[in-house]
Parts: C-alpha cells; sequence; structure tokens
C-alpha cells in the first residue's frame, strides 16, 4: 500500500493523524472522457473517440470501484470492444501488482509491466497520488483516459451504442436529477461508508461512519419494500452502484470493516434485491469472490496483522429473489 510522489513509489498506510482518525479518500486526477465523436466530456481533454480495442480496463475484481465498471461493460455488451487485466488480489508494500498466481489475475495483457503504478507512470512521469483501479487506459494516446468510477460507468452506458447496437440506458434523462441525491447519500454513507467505518482509527470516527451506514441500510430497505429498484421500476445506474457494495457486505465489511449492526441477510427487501441484481445476466460472472475475501483480510495489515482470512458463512446469492 503506498501512493506516487513526483513519480517515485512511497510505500505507506493511509494518514489519518491530520483527520481526526478519519479515512478520507482522494479524489481521482485522470478525469477525461470517451465520448462517440471524441469531443470533450463535462471535465478533461477531447481526443477519446469511442472506437472498438482503443480503450483497456485495468481493475481488481476486490474493488467495488472497479467492479462497477466490470459490470457496465458487460451490461452493456462491451467485452468484445474493450479489453481487461486483473490485477492480483493482495495489495501490499508494492500496491496494486500484476502477478499472476491467483485465481483470475491476468497480469498486464498490454503491456507486461509489473505494476499498476507502472501505468500511471507510463501516463505521467512524474505523477504524484494514489495508485487506485479502475485504470481506463487508451492505447492510441497511451494515456489514462479516467481512474473515476462513477465517471467510466457513464461513459460505458452511451459512448459506445452505435458501436454494440447496445441502447439500454442506466442513466435515463428523465431521472438523472432524481438519481443524483440517492447516488449522494449511498456514496458518502455508504459505498465509502463501509471504508470510513474499516479504516478509522479513532472511536468517534467510526461512531460518526457506522450509525449513518445503517441509518442508510434502513432507509434503503424500507424505500425496496415499496419500490423495485431505487428509482422504481427502472434499473440504473443507481443499483448497481449500491450492489458492488452490497455483494461484498456480509463477506467482508461486516467482520472484517466492523460494519455489523446487521447483516445484509438482516433486511428482507435489500437482501432480495440484491440477490435480484446478482442473478441479472452476466453479473455473477462480474463477481469474484476469492479475490474479494482474500484482499481485504490479506492486505490491510494495520486491521488484520496476522492475515487470517475467515471461513465466513456460506450465502446463496442464487436462491430465488422473489421479486416482481
Ligand atoms: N474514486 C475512485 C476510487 C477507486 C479506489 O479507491 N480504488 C481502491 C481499490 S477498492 C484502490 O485502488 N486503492 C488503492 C489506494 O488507495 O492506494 C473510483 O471510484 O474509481
Amino acid at each position: 500500500m503506498g501512493l506516487l510522489v513526483d513519480g517515485v513509489w512511497r510505500d505507506q498506510w493511509y494518514d489519518t493523524k491530520k483527520s481526526g482518525g478519519s479515512f478520507e479518500r482522494s479524489a481521482a486526477k485522470f478525469r477525461n472522457w470517451i465520448t462517440a465523436d471524441g469531443s470533450a466530456g463535462p471535465s478533461g481533454d477531447a481526443g477519446f473517440a469511442a472506437e472498438s480495442g482503443r480503450y483497456h480496463l485495468y481493475v481488481s475484481y476486490a474493488c467495488p470501484w472497479a467492479h462497477r465498471a466490470l459490470i457496465f461493460r458487460k451490461l452493456k455488451g462491451l467485452e468484445d470492444h474493450i479489453g481487461v487485466s486483473a490485477v492480483h488480489s493482495d495489495m501490499l508494500g508494492d500496491g496494486w501488482t500484476f502477478q499472476t498466481d491467483d485465481h483470475g489475475a491476468t497480469g498486464d495483457r498490454l503491456y507486461g509491466l509489473p505494476f499498476a503504478r507502472d501505468i500511471y507512470l507510463k501516463a505521467d512521469p512524474k505523477f504524484s497520488g494514489r495508485v487506485t483501479v479502475p485504470i481506463l487506459w487508451d492505447t492510441e494516446r497511451e494515456t489514462i483516459v479516467s481512474n473515476e468510477s462513477s465517471e467510466i460507468i457513464r461513459m460505458f452506458n452511451s459512448a459506445f451504442d452505435a458501436i454494440t447496437g447496445n441502447d439500454d440506458d442506466y442513466w435515463p434523462a428523465d431521472l438523472r436529477a432524481a438519481i443524483e441525491p440517492v447516488n449522494d447519500r449511498i456514496y458518502e454513507t455508504f459505498n465509502n461508508g463501509v471504508y470510513r467505518a474499516g479504516f478509522a482509527t479513532t472511536q468517534e470516527a467510526y461512531d460518526a461512519a457506522v450509525h449513518p451506514l445503517f441509518d442508510t441500510m434502513d432507509w434503503i430497505d424500507d424505500r425496496l419494500s415499496e419500490k423495485r429498484y431505487l428509482m422504481g421500476d427502472r434499473l440504473t445506474e443507481a443499483d448497481w452502484r449500491l450492489f458492488t457494495t452490497l455483494v461484498r457486505f456480509d463477506k467482508v465489511y461486516h467482520l472484517h470493516f466492523k460494519c455489523n449492526r446487521k447483516r445484509l441477510i438482516d433486511y428482507p427487501h435489500l437482501w432480495a434485491y440484491t440477490r435480484e441484481l446478482f442473478q441479472v445476466p452476466g453479473v455473477a460472472e462480474t463477481v469474484n469472490f476469492d479475490h474479494i475475501v482474500r484482499h481485504y483480510h490479506y492486505s490491510h495489515e494495520t486491521i488484520n496483522p496476522h492475515r487470517i482470512i475467515p471461513i465466513n458463512p456460506v450465502i446463496d446469492f442464487a436462491a430465488p429473489h422473489g421479486r416482481a
């Protein structure tokens, strides 16, 4: 675990001293957009036109943010158009690596580089910041298009539609204004909330994260008692952003991150909804529980210094969901 400073790797854990024990996620630095015609998106440079075979996605199967991008690649029929490399599940002193002695880790399929940080350095030899996944890479300009998952999924949602012929829309214009506050609350208190609880280094910081987290789960469970999906009868990006945290919840966040007021399976609507999303064709193939369970418990030495991987209960995501 570490970061790059002016292009030089430093092995250090998150610094929570300045923030009273709270984990603060730093903002992603590459914020260009792939668009259908190569025009500039909401941020960054123009010149990233949607083309088959031009872009490559670097992911970790363990990571909920990278998982969003993998799901959109699958749902939007992009697998033949955007290649994928998956890092090793362990993130230790060298950060994410391209070692392959791990089920599903592919190595760097483009360049054969040893570390994910080498991809950042290829884009910017003086890069300063954390080396995070997902990374959306442009093989033509040899740079990072984006390392922000919330924006990568919006690119995947529409930029390649003319190439794939898939115009399924998970960010429909008429729901955008309503999706935003739902995304915001779920991001702050749940997607990032599990990390804020798990990486807290004071009781106060943990308490401040964990209570709002379960308040949000209560709120969503209630909402899903009346609505099939978060926004009603249509599956949207809000659901997929939520799903990648839900699917990890009982196996990792409940124990390792101390999010244990309840388990996911204790919430009737939320649990059935999670199963429904898991059973959407193609989605189960994007979930790698071996990487998920191994990564968190083995990589976070400050939380689990002996690196013991728990056995975990068997949870049947394939059980009928009964939602209609
Ligand atoms: N804002 C980013 C966050 C990505 C992120 O933090 N990924 C984690 C893995 S789950 C990571 O690579 N962390 C490495 C680090 O912080 O050094 C996104 O949503 O794409």
